[in-house]
């Protein structure tokens, strides 16, 4: 069972249906300036570090409700992590946090984590895919190397893209992600069964790939179609890792193969709809 400082299942409970003071409201909505030659490198490699997204109070409120949400979705499994699935074991997957905790949604739909997205991405406006945290217990197995937007079912991957936020340090040695630059460009080439049965992918050069570790409050954004994977936790400590996928405002849904059409996202689109539904709203 996991725990958090300071967090019991009633303080969770309390915090995470508080009103976000307006102080911390106000900085998730204050833009973050973006500049031509950071645009310019994610166009390029497919993949951003970006630093201080988040600082100080904002920082520190923001961590503590995704670590109330995990602890909430989390609380009823006992199982230490020798018991769970190679792939749970690679990290705790606690999805579409923001329609079930209303801070956890004051810190996803923020404009100014959104507002970077849609500038890397050169677009007009983009909207919510969906939120994952996405926690590595100590001692928790690499993340298999794959791409993201063969899992989604959006027409336009190209378009989307991914803020992997570290709400604590996270070292290479705690399981930081690494990117394989420019694999973005030729565009979707292999699905990775990470779920049950991984491999590496045919196409890339195992070495050939740009580690990044973070500070708390910096991120890394990636394109749906980079190629990426993270260590280990090799730590004593839980990588706390929370991320928001955004695509494209006008991209279409893509119910061709039934594997990845069970998204709440989703929900009631056809093949070729405009994705604009209640759970995939615009953010910036
Ligand atoms: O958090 C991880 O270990 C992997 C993250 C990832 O694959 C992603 O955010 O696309």
């Amino acid at each position: 069972m996991i725990k958090f400082e300071g967090l019991t299942r009633e303080s969770a409970l309390e915090l995470l249906n508080a009103p976000t003071p307006a102080i911390i409201k106000d900085y998730y909505n204050t833009p973050y300036p973006v500049s031509d030659e950071q645009i310019e490198y994610y166009q390029e490699n497919g993949f951003i570090k970006v630093t201080k997204i988040l600082a100080g109070d904002a920082l520190k409120y923001a961590r503590k409700v995704i670590q109330a949400a995990v602890l909430l979705r989390k609380e009823h499994d006992k199982r230490v992590l020798s018991e769970k699935s190679q792939y749970e074991q690679s990290f705790l997957q606690c999805g579409y946090l923001c329609f079930d905790f209303p801070a956890v949604k004051d810190v996803v739909f923020s404009e100014r984590l959104a507002g970077i997205g849609r500038d890397l991405m050169k677009v007009k406006n983009i909207r919510l895919w969906h939120d994952q945290a996405l926690f590595k217990e100590p001692g928790g197995r690499p993340t298999d190397v794959h791409q993201d937007s063969s899992y989604w079912p959006v027409k336009e991957p190209e378009f989307t893209t991914t803020i992997w936020m570290a709400m604590n340090d996270v070292p290479v040695e705690k399981g930081s992600l690494y990117f394989y630059p420019g694999t973005h460009k030729p565009g979707l080439r292999e699905y990775i069964d990470i779920f049950k049965n991984p491999h590496f992918p045919d196409s890339l050069d195992p070495q050939n790939n740009v580690k990044v570790p973070l500070l708390a409050g910096d991120a890394t954004f990636h394109s749906g179609l980079t190629f990426h994977g993270a260590g280990g936790n090799n730590t004593n400590e839980m990588r706390e890792g929370m991320t928001i996928i955004y695509t494209k405002d006008g991209s279409h849904f893509d119910a061709s193969d039934a594997r990845n059409a069970t998204h709440k996202s989703c929900n009631g689109l056809t093949d070729g709809e405009i994705i604009n539904t209640e759970y995939t709203p615009v953010l910036a």
